[in-house]
């Protein structure tokens, strides 16, 4: 019997979409909507787990996982046994990938949610919203420096850290915030030419 992936529209489960995808893992999908007016998860997903957010991943025998990384790991030890998206213990690529993998939902991705967050409640140019300014140009020019001398986030090779900052920087690029000729702007038209990302993108526009 397949995972089941419990997700909401517009949400981080994106990544987990993508990564079910490029992985070729059997998997269902329950599809939830977002309060119209406040644009939080639905009461159902708070049946599942006591959070109530996405993704939530619900496993053959009921168990239910939360936290993106948490699920993504899980993924990775059920259905790549030969490494071919996250880099063995002893590989070249394994401490990037770690970094950027904790990074997507760390203190880099931290500023480009707080922006949200500020957005939402009013405090849009906010002494808050202002200090994260600062922050937010820190966690860009780390990633600018990065893509411009690795591919991928982990090194060479396409990884499943990939998958899990793209969510984000999609998001951000939607919004116009991606300078055209950047390295980040490369590694968007690289990895949304990948078969398992058109995949996620179908699914997701029937959300
Ligand atoms: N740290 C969690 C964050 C989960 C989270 O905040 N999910 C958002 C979607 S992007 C959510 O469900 N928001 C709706 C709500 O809080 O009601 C993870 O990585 O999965």
């Amino acid at each position: 019997m397949p995972v089941t992936l419990h997700h909401l529209e517009l949400s981080r489960s994106e990544r987990i979409i993508w990564l079910l995808e490029e992985l070729n893992a059997p998997y269902e999908i329950k599809r939830y909507k977002r309060d119209p007016q406040v644009r939080l998860a639905p009461p159902e997903l708070a049946e599942k787990h006591p959070l109530g957010k996405a993704p939530l991943l619900e496993l053959e025998d009921g168990t239910v996982l939360a936290e993106t990384g948490a699920i993504a790991q899980y993924l990775l030890d059920t259905f790549d046994p030969d490494h071919a998206l996250h880099p063995a213990p002893d590989a070249p690529g394994r401490l990037k990938f770690l970094e950027w993998m904790h990074a997507s939902e760390g203190a880099v991705f931290l500023p480009f949610l707080m922006s949200t967050y500020c957005e939402a409640t009013g405090l849009k140019d906010s002494l808050l919203d202002q200090f994260m300014d600062g922050e937010r140009a820190k966690a860009f020019a780390h990633i600018e420096r990065h893509l411009s001398q690795n591919d991928y986030f982990a090194g060479e090779q396409f990884s499943a850290a990939d998958c899990l900052m793209g969510f984000q920087l999609d998001a951000i690029a939607k919004r116009g915030g991606v300078k055209d000729g950047s390295a980040l702007k490369a590694w968007l038209d690289r990895v949304q030419q990948r078969d398992a990302y058109q995949a996620m993108r179908k699914v997701t526009a029937e959300d």
